[in-house]
C-alpha cells in the first residue's frame, strides 16, 4: 500500500481527476457559527441494505435542496427539507467563488471515529457525467482519502479542518474513489456538507 499525505492548499496533481483545496475557505469565527446552527438541525440515522442486508449507516445525515428534489443512494432516497438561512447562506458563498450552480446539499455527522464513510463515487446518475462537488467541513480534523478505482492500493490523505472546502469536478468521480475511515484515535464531532446539482426529469 502505498501513501501519501496533502497538507497544502491547491489543486492536487492526480492523473484524471480535478480536485482543489480551499484552506480556511470559512474563517474560524464564521466556521464556529455554522458549526453550532447545523448542530441544531434534525439529524437522522438512516438504515441502508449491503448485499441485501440492513444497516445503520455509521454517521447521522440531513439532505436540503430546491423543492421536489429526491436522490437515492445504497437503496436510501433522501427527500430534500427546504433550505434554511444557514445553508443559503453557505450555498451562495460558494456559487459564487466557483462559479456553479448547486440545487441541494447532503450533510453529514460523524460524532465519533466510530462514525465514517466507506469508499465510493458520487458517480449517481442524477448528477450528471461531471458532477461539480462543494464539500465543506467542520469541527473536528478528520482524513479524508482517495484512490484511482484502476489502482486501489495507492491511497492519498488529506487532513481536512474547520472551514475547509474541497471542490471535485472533471472526472473525478468517474475513476476516483473516496472515504472518510473510522479511527480509533479519540476524535470530536465533524459535519460535512457536499453541495450538489442533481439532475432530473
Ligand atoms: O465527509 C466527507 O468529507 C465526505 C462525504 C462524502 O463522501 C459524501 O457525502 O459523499
Amino acid at each position: 500500500m502505498q501513501r501519501k499525505l496533502w497538507e497544502d492548499e491547491g489543486t492536487l496533481d492526480l492523473h484524471d481527476a480535478s480536485i482543489t483545496i480551499h484552506r480556511e475557505y470559512f474563517p474560524a469565527s464564521k466556521a464556529d457559527t455554522y458549526l453550532q446552527e447545523l448542530r441544531k438541525i434534525r439529524w437522522k440515522q438512516k438504515k441502508i441494505v449491503v448485499f441485501g442486508k440492513k444497516h445503520l449507516e455509521p454517521r447521522e445525515t440531513a439532505w436540503y435542496g430546491d423543492g421536489g428534489i429526491s436522490y437515492t443512494y445504497s437503496g436510501v432516497t433522501h427527500t430534500a427539507r427546504p433550505w434554511i438561512p444557514v445553508l443559503a447562506e453557505m450555498r451562495e458563498d460558494i456559487m459564487n467563488t466557483i462559479h456553479a450552480s448547486f440545487n441541494s446539499v447532503l450533510l453529514n455527522r460523524y460524532r465519533d471515529g466510530q462514525d465514517g464513510v466507506a469508499w465510493h463515487a458520487d458517480d449517481e446518475l442524477e448528477l450528471g457525467d461531471h458532477p461539480i462537488i462543494g464539500s465543506v467541513s467542520l469541527g473536528q480534523t478528520r482524513c479524508f482519502q482517495i484512490r484511482r478505482k484502476q489502482t486501489p492500493k495507492e491511497v492519498v490523505s488529506l487532513n481536512l479542518h474547520h472551514g475547509d472546502l474541497v471542490v471535485m469536478s472533471g472526472n473525478t468521480q468517474k475513476f476516483w474513489e473516496h472515504q472518510v475511515p473510522k479511527t480509533k484515535q479519540k476524535v470530536a464531532e465533524r459535519i460535512n456538507l457536499t453541495f450538489r446539482k442533481i439532475h432530473y426529469g
